[in-house]
């Protein structure tokens, strides 16, 4: 299988983080692919025209996208246990899943616009209010997020962490949200996260 991949992406990290996690890293092959909203990429597009990584092409030439269907197809190619099937065991995975991955789409919208030339002040404290409610909602939440199995939903939050820490350094998060920390340091700790740090490259 091609992975359309990234070592900066946090939404490719998910995929990788599950890749790890599942024991199929070695069945990907990782093509270093440029994607950024204001110029599509062709090779991209010539499997996903949305122009967005991660893309993932099967060996039969069939393309998967986004992120959480590309875990999905992971997760029953394994024999899943990612995506808990039933219960409130689902809804809660697929709940922190829907935080993770909605926090993420707001720090990368939010690092856009701080990078333009004028960036609009009204969009900078939306995305701030935003990412610091997620902040306090997970710190309400890191005792259930430590006693929950490894999940979508925790992968996805361990990534906007990551992210977090990646590009809004100067946020301090952790001061915000102790618990968080303390469970995200565990959480860095899996092979899994370990060997998918983001990074430049
Ligand atoms: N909902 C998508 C989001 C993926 C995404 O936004 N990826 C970024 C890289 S981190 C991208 O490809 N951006 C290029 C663009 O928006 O055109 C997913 O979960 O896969």
């Amino acid at each position: 299988m091609k992975l359309h991949w990234s070592p900066k992406s946090p939404f490719v990290r998910k995929v990788m983080v599950c890749a790890h996690e599942l024991g199929l890293a070695d069945r990907l092959t990782l093509v270093r692919s440029v994607a950024a909203m204001q110029k599509p990429n062709p090779q991209i597009m010539a499997d996903n025209p949305l122009s967005k990584i991660p893309t993932l092409v099967l060996d039969d030439g069939r393309t998967l996208f986004d992120s959480a269907v590309i875990c999905e197809y992971l997760d029953a190619q394994a024999g899943g246990r990612l995506f808990p099937r039933e219960g409130d065991e689902r809804w809660r995975a697929l709940r922190w899943h829907a935080l993770g991955t909605g926090l993420l789409d707001a720090l990368i919208l939010w690092r856009n616009e701080r990078e333009r030339e004028a960036p609009l002040p009204a969009l900078l404290d939306a995305f701030s209010l935003k990412a610091e409610a997620c902040l306090a909602l997970l710190e309400r939440e890191a005792g259930a997020l430590g006693a929950a199995p490894l999940s979508i939903g925790s992968i996805a939050i361990g990534c906007a962490l990551g992210y977090l820490d990646y590009r809004f350094d100067a946020l301090g998060w952790r001061g915000k949200a102790p618990a968080l920390a303390g469970w995200f340091a565990a959480l860095s700790e899996r092979p899994s996260f370990a060997a998918t740090r983001v990074v430049e490259g």
